[in-house]
């Protein structure tokens, strides 16, 4: 069995449920390390980036809105975004996770408790899990800069930036 890592999101129904202690503790179940944590408020770019192999579903921009939780608006509309790492942690997760559609989801799993499907057919199911290691390392790359991960996983390399503009604290 191999170590992975993968990419975990709390989406924005999520979030405006309250449900983020009730989901990493569902999570914490299977025992994986989290190694990188921040919430952001997902641009439009990163949203279709993040779901550009659905860009040809009927349901794609009404998708893109979601993630970016444009339906609820200040304060809901942001993400969690977590890296977990451990053994078989793809699988696993997803397991808890429960099936993309929330009315076939596991009634246990966090979907298929938490889920639902608005009028509109988007399926609201408060998380984004990573399917595959391959998945795993497009999203997490599109997703964290790698000083933002506790850990060495993927390949990096060092770049130069000159007159790059940046916020501190004043
Ligand atoms: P996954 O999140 O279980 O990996 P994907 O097929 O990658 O499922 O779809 C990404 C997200 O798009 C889902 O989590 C769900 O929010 C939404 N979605 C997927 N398929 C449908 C559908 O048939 N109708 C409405 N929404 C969908
Ligand atoms: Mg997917």
């Amino acid at each position: 069995m191999a170590i992975e890592q993968l990419l975990i999101l709390i989406k924005p129904d999520g979030i405006k449920k309250s449900l983020t202690g009730n989901i990493l503790t569902k999570l914490s179940e299977v025992r994986m390390v989290i190694i990188g944590a921040k919430v952001l408020k997902v641009s439009e770019k990163l949203a279709e980036e993040h779901y550009y192999q659905l860009r040809d579903k009927p349901f794609f921009s009404e998708l893109v809105d979601y993630i970016q939780g444009k339906i609820y608006g200040e304060p809901w509309n942001r993400v969690l975004a977590l890296v977990y790492q451990g053994e078989d942690a793809i699988s696993k997760m997803r397991k808890i996770a429960g099936a993309t559609n929330p009315e076939e989801a596991d009634p246990v799993s966090i979907r298929g408790a938490y889920g639902r499907i608005t009028t509109h057919g988007i399926y609201e199911n408060v998380i984004h899990c990573s399917s595959d290691s391959s998945e795993a390392k497009r999203e997490i790359e599109l997703w964290f800069e790698p000083e933002e991960i506790v850990k060495s996983i993927y390949p990096t390399k060092k770049v130069v930036l000159e007159k790059e503009e940046k916020t501190i604290w004043a």
